[in-house]
């Protein structure tokens, strides 16, 4: 008798985009054979958990039905391409979200084989040819690209192998900004393992940008390290080999050099939520949904919305969701619903509203310590902390994984949590209010009292020296709290 195997399927959604036809099949599969819950991650898709080994059939057809696959949702190929979904930045919004799936389209696995075994098509003799760009060894390790359009930062570009920055003037999209290098994976007491962020190196038009893509992509799988697989990011590779020598490579796979990058600004990480109108006259709803967990009157009242809503969703880089494109005419029904299922009714605080917690336990094998389940709570007692000191409007991010591997991007959190053990984390300060700076730590394999102690004494600080204005990450470096992280390499550094 085989033991009950279960699994975590996570789907391919470049962009985040769903329309409502894939949410409803999304939710019978759920129902069916997801243990009926559906999981939004922070890279902008739907993880299902608790798929025992003979569903996993069924729900990757039944995916298929909905022209959806799994297909480099995992492996060491290009991951899931992310795209900011801000209806703030909606007048590039459509041109930029079609050329990440272009992208995401191109760089994705060619191979036949998910075919033969998943939807049971016949064998066909495979070749070399059958992957032009991965050839035989695919990637050193997983690669991830991501679109960013300012002032919106939700993607966290500086935390991509590969981020394009749109830029845009009056008449449009004129091109990308080119950020290389970010990752947040690292191993503890491994100090040759370190989160870093992306270096912008140049600008390339839009018509280059696929020939860009695979170049970077093509240095990658040609000079990073096969050998070790905790140092086989690109990260290390840029580090390993210089940011110079990295940069000539790819312009010389390119076949001309990058222009000089051009101004843009970030102004958050985060999602803005509520009613928005965007100049196309559409509505936009953005739900909070704590750690992007869906079930219960909210896997119902979302089905409920689906079979009404005209639109499409849009999955946010935080977790949430976006009911985008809402009609005028439309608009007062979707309220309906949501007013009848209490989904505006979360009472989330600011601080919990610009939180991210990774799954962890029970599902992720890699877990040392709670977070999707954990993280809740402890929101709850700095909520009081900061009420206590008056900054309860002060938005602050907040991030916490399971282990150091980063899956909630904690490292470049204004407060980052990473678990050692059951109920002990390492804790960071410092991190940037937009993601543009790594944070430091300042306690080492702590439990609850200790962190909560850290943060009472960092706030109250804060509460009574800060600048106007002044995001508390910036008050943390300023105050001489922390240290600053000005690289990857250094942040190891005590
Ligand atoms: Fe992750 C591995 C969950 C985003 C860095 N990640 C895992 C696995 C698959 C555990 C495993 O390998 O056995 C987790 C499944 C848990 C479960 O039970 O569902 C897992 N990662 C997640 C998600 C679901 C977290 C979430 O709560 O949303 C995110 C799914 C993203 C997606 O839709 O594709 C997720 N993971 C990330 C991110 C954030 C990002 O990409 O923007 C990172 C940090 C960025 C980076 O890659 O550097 C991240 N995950 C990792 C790593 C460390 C990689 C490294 O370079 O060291 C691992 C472990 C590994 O690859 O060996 C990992
Ligand atoms: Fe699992 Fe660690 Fe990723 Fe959390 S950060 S989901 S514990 S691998």
């Amino acid at each position: 008798l085989e033991p009950a195997y279960q699994f975590m399927i996570r789907v391919r959604l470049p962009g985040g985009v769903c329309s409502t036809a894939q949410w409803l099949k999304l939710d019978e599969l759920a129902r069916a054979h997801g243990g009926e819950t559906l999981r939004l991650t922070t890279r902008q898709t739907f993880q299902f958990h608790w798929v025992l080994k003979d569903r996993l059939r069924p729900l990757i057809q039944g995916l298929h039905e909905a022209l959806l696959d799994t297909i480099a949702a995992c492996g060491d190929d290009s991951r899931g391409v992310m795209c900011t979904v801000d209806p703030a930045c909606s007048s590039m919004h459509a041109e930029v979200a079609a050329l990440a799936k272009r992208v995401s389209d191109h760089v994705i696995p060619r191979t036949r084989g998910y075919h033969e075994i998943w939807y049971g098509e016949e064998r066909v003799a495979t070749s070399e040819q059958e992957e032009p760009f991965y050839g035989r060894t695919y990637m050193p390790r997983k690669f991830k690209i991501g679109f960013a359009l300012p002032p919106s930062n939700d993607i966290d570009v500086y935390a991509q192998d590969l981020g394009f920055i749109a830029i845009g003037d009056k008449t449009g999209l004129r091109g990308f900004n080119v950020a290389i290098g970010g990752g947040m994976g690292r191993t503890d007491k491994a100090p040759q393992t370190y989160p870093r962020l992306a270096d912008v190196i140049g600008f390339v038009t839009a018509d280059r940008l696929l020939d860009c893509a695979e170049a970077v992509m093509g240095v990658q799988r040609d000079y990073g390290d096969r050998k070790d697989r905790q140092r086989a990011r690109f990260k290390y590779t840029i580090d390993d080999k210089g940011l110079d020598w990295i940069k000539g490579e790819i312009e010389r796979r390119m076949s001309a050099p990058f222009e000089t990058a051009r101004p843009f600004h970030f102004d958050s990480n985060g999602d803005r939520f509520g009613w928005v109108k965007t100049e196309d006259g559409r509505w936009h709803f953005t739900l909070f949904i704590e750690n992007g967990r869906v079930s219960g009157p909210l896997l119902d009242g979302l089905r409920a919305i689906a079979r009404i809503h005209h639109g499409a969703f849009r999955l946010t880089p935080n977790q949430n969701l976006i009911i985008a494109g809402v009609a005028e005419e439309d608009k007062a029904a979707i309220e309906a619903v949501l007013d009848e299922y209490r989904l505006t009714e979360q009472a989330a605080s600011v601080i919990r509203r610009n939180s991210i917690a990774c799954v962890a336990f029970p599902t992720c094998g890699l877990a040392m310590a709670e977070s999707e389940r954990y993280l809740p709570g402890l929101i709850t007692k700095i909520e009081a902390m900061l009420g206590q000191k008056g900054l309860a409007d002060e938005p602050i991010t907040i991030r916490m994984s399971g282990c150091p591997n980063g899956c909630s991007r904690p490292y470049i959190a204004e407060i980052g949590l990473t678990g050692r053990a059951p109920g002990k984390y390492n804790l960071y300060l410092g991190g940037g209010f937009h993601g543009q700076r790594l944070n430091r730590m300042i306690c080492e394999n702590v439990g609850e009292e200790a962190i909560l102690g850290a943060l009472d004494q960092a706030f109250t600080k804060y509460a009574n020296e800060r600048e106007n204005g002044e995001r508390f990450g910036d008050f943390c470096i300023r105050a001489g709290m922390v240290r600053e992280v000005t690289e990857g390499r250094l942040f190891n550094e005590s």
